[in-house]
């Protein structure tokens, strides 16, 4: 057999097995989700047909042509009774577009469509499209509110780094035909991790922000912001009030973000969002919850202390080290929730759990008091009343 139909079968088996691979709860957990044993989704995910040429004419060694090199950060809704991901692909040339990927049980079997999303562009075209979140609006449409980013037009001379993170909004019935509206319009000098909420208030479009000064630094802005628009064709926010602030010393004491929209219940809006802290090894980002007023989703009413989800083992491990990004989770109505999270920029995870279990988690475990010794009194009280217990 050439090369060519030797690397052909023995890619196709491999790459089957992986899509064929039964996934299952990893160990006995925290009691509050169940992380699996293996990433849902991985650039090994990527079809063999996206990345190679398949003209043995033209491709003699079978050989890699545009290579896919990271899975990550995937907006996520049921349709149907199926999980779909909109997953943030990125090519060994660096640029981002994203693909839909489609399983039945949510845990296991994602499979790519046969092509990525080709998202239309505005008059000003993106150069690189990230972090979709996907909501099923109580308009009718599925809404994607994802970064668009472009190279810094006021960058001085010899700058290639600077850029413009802006928030781009598509729309969709189908996840198959996408239409383009206009940036999202702040006061803001860049936006990253905006949401869009998936009720209206007050009859208005509402969006949960994170306006900050720079590409990467919040500077004197961040925290979550939230702000309402008459309009989703041309959505303007004017004023923007920052509902969770970050904090010093805290597991969002450099920036956080809104991951996913947030998850309806009876006793308020469970959140998922991120928090960033700075390290001697650089960023290092967790996800953590909160849950806010059923009527007024702007007000917080639980804060639960420290990270609902750190980066562990080989999750720390990947394109950008340490990281722990969530910008998709699926509901059911049964009240099982599985949370999709990305790890290390690299690779695509889901953790299970129910909504009783987040709301315990948020009603129950008690704020960080942002002080050591606060924080020994908050633990000796556990241990006091365990004392009694045992
Ligand atoms: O590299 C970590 C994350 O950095 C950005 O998130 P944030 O704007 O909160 O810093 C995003 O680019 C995100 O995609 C990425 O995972």
């Amino acid at each position: 057999m050439s090369k060519f139909y030797e690397r052909k079968q023995l890619l196709t088996e491999r790459y089957e097995a992986l899509i064929g691979r039964k996934n299952e709860p990893a160990g006995i957990g925290n009691g509050v989700f169940d992380r699996y044993v293996h990433p849902v989704l991985t650039a090994e995910h990527a079809p063999l047909h996206w990345k190679y040429d398949f003209d043995p004419e033209t491709n003699p060694y079978f050989m890699e042509r545009l290579g896919v090199h990271c899975v990550f950060n995937p907006g996520a809704i049921s349709l149907n009774g199926k999980f779909y991901l909109v997953a943030r692909v990125e090519g060994n040339d660096r640029k981002s577009f994203f693909a839909i990927a489609e399983s039945d049980s949510g845990v296991d079997g994602f499979r790519f469509w046969d092509r990525p999303v080709l998202l239309p562009e505005t008059g000003y075209p993106d150069v690189n499209v990230y972090d979709m979140r996907l909501v099923q609006h109580e308009d009718g449409w599925i809404y994607g509110l994802f970064c668009t980013e472009r190279k810094d037009p006021s960058a001085p001379k010899g700058d290639l780094s600077s850029a413009i993170a802006q928030c781009g909004i598509v729309r969709t019935k189908d996840l198959k035909q996408w239409e383009r509206l206009a940036d999202l319009k702040t006061a803001s000098n860049q936006q990253r991790n905006v949401v869009l909420h998936p009720e209206f208030i007050d009859g208005k479009y509402a969006f949960y922000t994170r306006p900050q000064d720079g590409f990467i630094d919040t500077g004197s802005g961040g925290g979550i912001g939230w702000g309402l628009s008459d309009s989703i064709e041309n959505a303007v926010v004017e004023s923007e009030t920052i509902i969770d602030e970050r904090h010093y010393h805290t597991i969002k004491e450099v920036k956080n973000g809104q991951g996913p929209a947030p998850i309806k219940t009876e006793k308020g809006w469970i959140h998922i969002a991120h928090g960033v802290r700075n390290t001697a090894a650089g960023l290092r980002y967790v996800l953590y919850a909160f849950l806010s007023d059923l009527n007024e989703p702007n007000k917080v009413t639980h804060r639960p202390g420290g990270h609902l989800l750190a980066p562990e083992g080989i999750e720390r491990v990947g394109d950008v080290s340490n990281v722990a990004f969530c910008n998709g989770v699926i509901a059911k109505d049964n009240g099982d929730v599985y949370i999709y999270y990305a790890s290390s920029d690299t690779r695509c995870h889901v953790a299970v759990t129910t909504i009783d279990q987040l709301l315990d988690y948020c009603i129950n475990t008690p704020e960080d008091p942002l002080r050591s010794y606060a924080c020994v009194e908050q633990r000796i009280a556990l241990i006091d009343r365990n004392l009694q217990l045992k």
